[in-house]
């Protein structure tokens, strides 16, 4: 099977089409990473640029990421499959204003695969919630912004956690659209993720497990 053809179907929001596709993958042997890789994400991307394009709209965007959720539901188990358990927690979440939560979704699995137990907090979370979810356990605070107006709550959540006296112990990383590099050096998080793979090999170093 071509995996374009998964990326082709997803803007359609035929989530039973895409799950059936997904399985098709995976029976056919390709790797779950190259699913998600070369056919789901650049699905995603297709919908983000017919949106940019006025060709769709906010419900054209909500019936994609209905698919791609379901996408993922078949993903997550293979793909959380790991070896070995990290003893530490994540504190993850897409930030206060910010309602996208396909790429934190992701971030978890991954973060799941590597063994970290994961205190996911959901969309729009404001800095006192990431402050409040902080324990002993946690080692990586995660925080996802899509949106340009939304990535300068990233700063407000850093502002608050160090206020709250948590940064002197636990690692702070950032990731999403709304992000770069350059970016999160800017506001001082302690790493920043590209995209999810590469975000749970951060939190390995981070907490001091890799
Ligand atoms: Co929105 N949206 N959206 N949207 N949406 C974008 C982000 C946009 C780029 C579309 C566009 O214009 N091309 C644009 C943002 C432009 C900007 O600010 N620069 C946009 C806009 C404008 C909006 C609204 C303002 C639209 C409106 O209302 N006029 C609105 C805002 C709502 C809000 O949040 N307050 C809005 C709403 C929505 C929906 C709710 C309809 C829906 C989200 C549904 C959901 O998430 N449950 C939606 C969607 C689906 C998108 C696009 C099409 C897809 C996002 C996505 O899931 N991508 C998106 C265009 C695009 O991204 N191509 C778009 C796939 C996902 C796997 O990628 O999340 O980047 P991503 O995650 C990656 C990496 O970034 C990284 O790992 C992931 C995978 O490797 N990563 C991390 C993510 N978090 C990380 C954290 C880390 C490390 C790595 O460490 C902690």
């Amino acid at each position: 099977m071509d995996l374009a053809d998964l990326a082709h179907c997803l803007p359609s929001g035929d989530q039973e089409r895409v799950r059936t596709l997904v399985v098709q993958a995976l029976g056919q042997g390709l790797e779950p990473l190259d699913v998600l890789n070369r056919g789901l994400i650049p699905g995603m991307d297709l919908v983000g640029r017919k949106f940019q394009a006025g060709e769709f709209y906010i419900p054209h965007l909500l019936l994609a990421a209905r698919a791609m959720h379901a996408a993922l539901d078949v993903l997550r188990p293979v793909l959380a499959e790991t070896g070995a358990r990290a003893a530490a927690a994540v504190v993850l979440g897409t930030v206060a204003g910010d309602l996208h939560d396909i790429g934190k979704n992701l971030v978890k699995i991954m973060l799941e695969g590597k063994g970290f137990e994961v205190r996911d907090i959901g969309i729009d979370a404001a800095p006192e919630k990431f402050v409040e979810a902080v324990d002993e356990e946690v080692k990586v605070v995660g925080l996802s912004a899509l949106l340009s107006t939304t990535a300068p709550r990233l700063g407000d959540t850093l502002e608050a956690l160090d206020k709250a006296g948590l940064l002197n112990r636990v690692k702070a990383m950032v990731g999403g659209g709304a992000v770069t590099q350059a970016y999160a050096d800017k506001i001082g998080a302690d790493g920043y993720g590209p995209d999810a793979v590469t975000a749970a090999d951060l939190a390995l170093k981070l907490a001091g497990l890799a």
